[in-house]
This record gives structure tokens, C-alpha cells and sequence, in this order.
């Protein structure tokens, strides 16, 4: 008898601690703020090992619409969750013009590219349109400066690169879209690769650029705005539908469409389109993950816009056999709202919100069901989206305000398995108007 109590004693206990593992998860998951670094202007964010010495580092876009100043790059390497207020950012590159979204070049494609960062460059702000794509070697010598790989283009700016062999030589190229916005007038946007010459490393004294660039699609060509379908601002490639094939997912934020492009031949011409969702107005990003860990992709999407009946988090999940030919049927795209009515805060003309999004897994664990991180932008929050449930089948998710920096919102990047801060998970985001970059822990 007595055993039979302490095993049903144990039982019990056994049961509780479950309950409360999974009570942790999705009810009383708070980030806490741990510290932060005081940077002008700190805009986007990237994590990846810089100097390849096998240990993460920040890098930190920053830019500013006054005219008489440049963007720069910084970086904070070994980054840690751990004592985040001693660290000193290091500057890497300046007079850049408005740098975007970082690319760090990944250990196994050194050999191709050198080691280094790509740095995307130029934004619609008056004095700051002509943009490029510029890389900086961090082997190079001190003195030298960062290297243009695009020709001029007038008025053109990027924000995002991907590596991808187009032509097929082994050598891998650059998938990019850049975008131009006329003082009067809509925006339109380029879609392009940049060839690799595939002669070795990117040389500092420039001998080897600029690539010769592809376009596949370009918005230059059509009056109507329905028939502008060329991505502009953020792309992401991955192979959605499990074919084999690379899909290309694209937020459009001038001509307004979530869209998906084919490219099975990647011929001059890239003219196999999808929209699969014209309705929410300008789009922010997209990206091809799996959201609800069914092991299928989802597309991943935000929007950029001051009118919180749409501003909002929206997954599309693909609901059709992956047989190579359904991905381009719209019907197999079932939207879910996961969370509408964003505020923008911010004051001036264009603000709107949100800014990115990415998946986070706070106990550092990519089985667990992910959890949402939102940079609010305009709406001057940083938010955490809660599963409700574990369930795959559920789409129900809790806003979380993390902080409120009443000032813009830039990027936020996810830190896990931080080995210096005992193994701790957490993230870090700019927080733009006040000059810092903010370190958080789960
Ligand atoms: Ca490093
Ligand atoms: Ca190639
Ligand atoms: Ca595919
Ligand atoms: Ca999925």
C-alpha cells in the first residue's frame, strides 16, 4: 500500500513538473532587459563570425536622414548576453551611405567571396538614393575600405542580398533586389544577380569588381501598377514546396504584393509569378519558415503600414500535396492573421509599423513551438508573440509587449546558446532614436 502511494505520489509529481515545463513555455515566458551599449543612429543587426574565429559577433548598421552625415558599420565581437554594458563597439567601415541588412559570408564560401561582410547600401531618404552593394574583407589590411561590387546605378538602393549559384560554374552569386522611389510618383523595384567572376576572394584594391549584373525582372517597363510584380526591398530563398527547387518568397512594399517566383531554369527572363496576397498594402518582409513546426515551410510576413485594421503578422501556410506544381496555385496559400492593430506612435510623415519579424525559441530548443519576435518600428514596441498552444493545428497567438522605447524600433537578431552567459537564449534590438543596441534574456 505504501509503495502504491509513493508511486502514485511520483506519478503526480511527475504530471505537475510537466504541466509546469509547458505553463513555462507559453505563459510566463518574460524577457528581462540585461544590459545595453550606446551607439548613434544603431539601426539593423546581424549576428555571424566576422574574423572567423569560430565565435559570434554583432554587426550594427547604422544611418541617419540628415544629409551631412554618413552611415557607418560597427561591430562588437564575442558577443554575449553576459555584462552587455562593457562592450565597446568597434568601428569597421564609414562614409557608407545607408546601410542595411548585413550578410556575413559563411565559413564554407570564404574561398569564393573572402571572408568578410556584404553590406547593402542607400534608401529612399533625399541625398541618400544611389545605393550599391559593398563588401569589406575582414583580413584585409586596417586602412583599407570597403569595396563597390555593383555598378552605378542612379537612385537605385538595396537592402538584402542572398548567395545563390545562378549560372551553375559552382562559383556562388548574389541574388538581390533594389528599388527606386521618384520624388513624384510610385516606387518601383529591380530584380538582379551579380555574377561572380569566380577568379578567388574579393580584392581590397577593387581589381575584381564590379560584377556583371542579371536582370531578371525590373517594374521600369509596365505603366500599371498591378502588372509591376519585380521584388524591391526584401526577398527570401529556400526551396518552400520541398521540389528540390529554389522558390524565391518576395515582400513588395511599392507595388504591394506577397508574392512567389519560379525559377526553375534561372533564364534571363524570370516571368513565373504568383501574388498570392495583394490586400495588405505595403509589405515589410517574408520569409520562408516553418512557424508552427510541422516540419512545412510557411511564409512569414509582416507589413508596413499606419492603419492598425492591417498592420499586422500574417502567416501563409501551404496546404496542397508539395508535388512542384501546386506552389503555384494561390488556393494553396491559406493566410492566417496572427496578430493585427499595430499603432504607429511615431510622429512624421511615412511612419508606420511593424518593422521585421523572426521566429524565437526562448529555451534555446528549435523543437519547441517557436515564438514570434516583432520589431514594432513606428509603433515604438518591442513584441513577443506567445504561442497559445503547442499544437501544430493551432494559430492562436498572445501579443507581449517587451519594452517600449517610445522612438523607433529597428532590427532585432535571437542569441542562443549563449556559452558565456551559462547557455542562456535571449536577443537584441536596436533601439534607433534613443542611440542603443539592447540585450535581453529569457
Ligand atoms: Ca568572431
Ligand atoms: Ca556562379
Ligand atoms: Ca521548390
Ligand atoms: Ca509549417
Amino acid at each position: 500500500m505504501k509503495n502504491t502511494i509513493i508511486f502514485f505520489l511520483q506519478c503526480f509529481f511527475i504530471a505537475v513538473f510537466h504541466i509546469n515545463e509547458k505553463a513555462y513555455v507559453y505563459a510566463e515566458m518574460d524577457p528581462t532587459k540585461v544590459g545595453s551599449v550606446g551607439l548613434k543612429d544603431a539601426a539593423m543587426l546581424t549576428v555571424g563570425d566576422y574574423d572567423n574565429d569560430g565565435e559570434a559577433d554583432l554587426l550594427i548598421s547604422s544611418f541617419t536622414g540628415n544629409p551631412f552625415a554618413s552611415g557607418s558599420v560597427h561591430i562588437i565581437r564575442n558577443v554575449s548576453l553576459l555584462s552587455p554594458d562593457q562592450f565597446q563597439p568597434e568601428l569597421l567601415a564609414d562614409k557608407l551611405t545607408w546601410p542595411n541588412e548585413i550578410k556575413v559570408v559563411p565559413p564554407e564560401l570564404e574561398k569564393y567571396f573572402g571572408s568578410g561582410i556584404f553590406i547593402p547600401d542607400g534608401f529612399l531618404v533625399s541625398g541618400k538614393t544611389t545605393g550599391a552593394i559593398r563588401f569589406l574583407g575582414s583580413n584585409w589590411d586596417s586602412n583599407a575600405k570597403v569595396v563597390t561590387i555593383t555598378e552605378e546605378k542612379k537612385d537605385y538602393f538595396y537592402h538584402r542580398i542572398h548567395f545563390k549559384d545562378m549560372n551553375n560554374d559552382g562559383a556562388p552569386d548574389i541574388i538581390t533586389s533594389r528599388a527606386t522611389k521618384p520624388a513624384i510618383g510610385d516606387g518601383e523595384g529591380e530584380f538582379l544577380w551579380l555574377e561572380n567572376p569566380n577568379v578567388g576572394p574579393i580584392k581590397s584594391d577593387s581589381s575584381n569588381t564590379p560584377w556583371v549584373e542579371h536582370i531578371l525582372m525590373s517594374d521600369e517597363t509596365h505603366e500599371d501598377k498591378s502588372n509591376k510584380l519585380s521584388p524591391d526591398i526584401f526577398t527570401d530563398v529556400a526551396d518552400f514546396d520541398g521540389d528540390g527547387i529554389d522558390e524565391i518568397v518576395a515582400a513588395n512594399f511599392f507595388n504591394e504584393k506577397v508574392e512567389m517566383l519560379f525559377a526553375p531554369s534561372y533564364g534571363e527572363d524570370l516571368q513565373d509569378v504568383l501574388p498570392i496576397d495583394t490586400s495588405i498594402g505595403p509589405v515589410f518582409d517574408a520569409k520562408i519558415v516553418d512557424v508552427n513546426g510541422d516540419g512545412k515551410k510557411d511564409i512569414l510576413v509582416t507589413n508596413h503600414v499606419n492603419d492598425p485594421s492591417t498592420s499586422g503578422i500574417y502567416v501563409y501556410e501551404f496546404i496542397c500535396e508539395a508535388d512542384g506544381q501546386n506552389s503555384r496555385k494561390a488556393q494553396c496559400y491559406k493566410r492566417h492573421d496572427l496578430y493585427t492593430g499595430f499603432v504607429v506612435k511615431q510622429k512624421g510623415i511615412g511612419q508606420a509599423a511593424p518593422g521585421e519579424a523572426i521566429l524565437v525559441y526562448p529555451q534555446g530548443d528549435e523543437q519547441e513551438r517557436a515564438s514570434i519576435l516583432v520589431s514594432g518600428d513606428g509603433a515604438q514596441k518591442v513584441f513577443l508573440l506567445v504561442p497559445t498552444s503547442s499544437e501544430e493545428s493551432s494559430w492562436d497567438y498572445t501579443l507581449k509587449e517587451v519594452d517600449d522605447y517610445q522612438a523607433t524600433v529597428g532590427s532585432c537578431v535571437s542569441l542562443t546558446h549563449d556559452t558565456k552567459a551559462s547557455g542562456a537564449s535571449g536577443f537584441i534590438c536596436a533601439n534607433y532614436n534613443k542611440g542603443k543596441v539592447e540585450f535581453y534574456q529569457y
